[in-house]
């Protein structure tokens, strides 16, 4: 069945929720037998072996066609526009912005099961989604909130690793430290060294990855609750709330916008295909078959960068560094200035720019309707706008920016801010709580596809010297 030529054909879709898949591609939906399987895992079951035959085939008649031709300005740009990873839970178009299993934001917005009517989706349901390709049902959904809050629990053991970090040691520093604690329970690593067979792999990986996906809020509201913003007031697991709800409630926010919005958040966060840094870290560290602990917590040191996940923090500092300076009620004229002044001390504008996306993020215009819903008065909210304005003339101006328009990360904390959430350096955390449900749920399709170990060739300057020398 074709799908996607309007967001009318979605209403009729949401009756038939749970009964259709998308993955055989990222923009078409196929007809699925309906499944009355409450436990994604049974779920999962079912579909492996059907997506294990899918790549024998692809191997076997498409192994030897050619995708593009690498060239010497890819090698030295970090490899962008080189297609050299198998992602399967989203896949990025530059004009378009991310599709998760072929769904957009506003059609996962659209049919994903929601706490409230017509609210937000609930993660939970977009984490079914990435591992099945199907759209859950809201039993599935429930179902799912109540297993992972049933593994919520942390050892002990893991708040004192925290705690032994001085305290001014940065959030994502503390997060990180608390998840490469909770390692030491992997499921993965026990089997392993017990010899599991390598058709097992995904089902210990499977165990890992919700346990950790339902463990990471609960250490990153320790992390927030704790002696550097909250004086260590700890705020337990609710049993009736659902996974984004139950954070926001774990950070100490309980107004039904603020549990709104942080479902919102996790679910925008959590996958952006495969070759952003947090992605493809942990995919391959997972390659080399070590835990999904130890592959995620690498993700979260490359999230920890100001060019990727940082930025959320870097830009609501850069802002608040704009009011400070200039007060709320800045010109255009003056805005334009600073822009300027922050462009040539040697600095980016936060929040703008991308490494594929030639468009504003869908994700950053998703962040707008909520805040044009909830907040539009908000002086800093206003800010942003005025920042939306200004800047990509601007970038578009020096000549070399590729994509001048904002990103996830130019909204994300003035939204967080209003609401409470003031403390611009835990941003980056909230993204690794999030990111958590879109490489965990790579990193079990790794495993159950029996996809290698990651190895590209490099080269040195001295042999691209002589290679095309020789070429020319
Ligand atoms: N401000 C100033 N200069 C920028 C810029 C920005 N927002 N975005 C790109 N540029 C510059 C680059 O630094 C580069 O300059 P150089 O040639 O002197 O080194 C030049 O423009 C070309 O870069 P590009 O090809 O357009 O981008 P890229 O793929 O190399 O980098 C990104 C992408 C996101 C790192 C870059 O746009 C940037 O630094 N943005 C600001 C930081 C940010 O918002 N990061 C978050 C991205 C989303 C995410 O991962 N969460």
């Amino acid at each position: 069945m074709s799908f996607f030529r309007g967001l009318s054909t979605l209403s009729k879709l949401r009756s038939r929720a749970g009964q259709q898949s998308c993955l055989s591609g990222s923009v078409r939906w196929i007809q699925m037998q309906s499944s009355s399987n409450l436990d994604l895992r049974s779920e999962l079951q079912e579909l492996i072996p059907e997506q294990q035959e899918r790549l024998k085939k692809i191997k076997k008649e498409y192994g030897k066609v050619q995708l593009g031709n690498i060239t010497v300005d890819m090698v030295l740009g970090g490899m962008r526009g080189m297609t050299g990873l198998l992602w399967e839970t989203s896949l990025l178009d530059p004009d378009e912005g991310i599709r998760f299993r072929g769904l957009s934001i506003p059609e996962c917005q659209k049919v994903l099961p929601a706490a409230i009517p017509g609210g937000e989706p609930l993660p939970e349901g977009l984490l079914w989604l990435l591992l099945t390709g199907k759209v859950p049902s809201k039993e599935q959904v429930d179902a799912l909130s109540a297993e992972l809050r049933q593994r919520a629990s942390i050892p002990e053991h893991v708040y004192k690793t925290i705690d032994a970090l001085p305290v001014t040691a940065h959030p994502m520093t503390q997060f990180c430290t608390g998840v490469m604690a909770l390692q030491v329970q992997s499921e993965f690593q026990k089997a392993y060294e017990k010899g599991i067979h390598k058709s097992k792999y995904w089902e210990a990986t499977y165990e890992d990855c919700l346990s950790l996906i339902a463990q990471v809020p609960v250490v990153a509201a320790y992390v927030y609750r704790g002696l550097m913003f909250k004086n260590g007031q700890i705020i337990p697991l609710d049993d009736s709330l659902d996974y984004g709800g139950n954070f926001a409630q774990m950070l100490g926010f309980d107004s039904p916008e603020m549990l709104e919005l942080m479902r919102l958040y996790v679910t925008i966060h959590t996958d952006h295909e495969g070759g952003n840094v947090s992605a493809h870290t942990g995919h391959l560290v997972g390659s080399a078959l070590s835990d999904p602990y130890l592959s995620f917590a690498a993700a979260l040191n490359g999230l920890a960068g100001p060019l990727h996940g940082l930025a959320n923090q870097e830009v609501l500092l850069w802002i608040k560094s704009v009011v400070d300076e200039c007060g709320e009620n800045i010109s255009t004229e003056q805005l334009k200035d600073y822009v300027w002044k922050t462009l040539n001390s040697g600095k980016v504008v936060p929040g703008f720019g991308h490494g594929v996306l030639r468009k504003t993020d869908p994700r950053y215009s998703c962040q707008r309707e909520f805040a044009l819903k909830h907040l539009p008065n908000d002086p800093l909210f206003q800010m942003v706008s005025k920042l939306y304005e200004v800047v990509p003339p601007i970038l578009t101006e020096l000549g070399k920016v590729k994509n001048p328009w904002p990103n996830v990360d130019a909204h994300s904390g003035v939204l967080l801010n209003y609401y409470g959430l003031t403390e611009a350096r835990f941003y980056t955390v909230l993204f690794g709580v999030s990111r958590s449900l879109g490489i965990c749920s790579q990193l079990i399709w790794d495993r159950a596809l029996g996809l290698p170990l990651e190895r590209p060739k490099s080269v040195t300057m001295e042999w691209l010297e002589k290679f095309c020398k020789k070429g020319a």
